[in-house]
């Protein structure tokens, strides 16, 4: 769509000025992003992010696959701030988030590994994760104590995360 209102500004400035076509591209821009932004109804900007927590409660792949049919994922905590942003969320209830120990046992992953995991960066919950009877291998955002590894197959609200729409 960019490319081709673009492409229309080029032609309907052609004989003006590349400054005026360049503003216009620039009006065009915002314009777009404005209404991109006011589309995503359901979700809270944070920092250049969008968040969406859901409705319904469902296990970790369902909640995961629902981020995805959002175009989002299900959220990578990449700061406090973001811990403390998505805490706020959660309230008194809990939400999947996006780190699993399904591959390898005590080994947890981004959903978006390696890269989000060069920070190392870990909230848990006092005492936690503890795997009970070998089978909590997906993280639940709980409260302002952290998090807690829980079973994959439990339904939980769950929180998903997109950048926000940019030109
Ligand atoms: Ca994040
Ligand atoms: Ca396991
Ligand atoms: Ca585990
Ligand atoms: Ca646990």
């Amino acid at each position: 769509l960019l490319v081709s209102v673009s492409g229309f500004a080029l032609v309907l400035f052609s004989k003006t000025s590349l400054f005026s076509a360049l503003t216009f591209i620039g009006f065009c821009c915002v314009l777009l992003v404005l209404i991109n932004l006011y589309g995503q109804q359901g979700w809270f900007y944070f920092r250049s992010k969008l968040y969406y927590i859901s409705l319904e409660m469902k296990t970790w792949s369902e909640g995961r696959q629902d981020c995805n049919n959002r175009g989002a994922d299900l959220v990578i905590i990449n700061s406090r701030e973001e811990q403390e942003f998505t805490v706020k969320m959660v309230g008194n209830s809990k939400a999947w988030i996006g780190l699993t120990d399904t591959e390898k046992e005590g080994e947890w992953k981004w959903v978006d590994e390696p890269d989000s995991d060069s920070l190392g960066f870990r909230y848990w919950k006092e005492n936690e994760p503890n795997d009970i009877d070998n089978n909590e291998d997906c993280v639940e955002q709980t409260n302002k104590k952290g998090w807690n590894d829980n079973a994959c197959s439990e339904k939980q609200m769950w929180i998903c995360e997109k950048t926000t729409p940019t030109c």
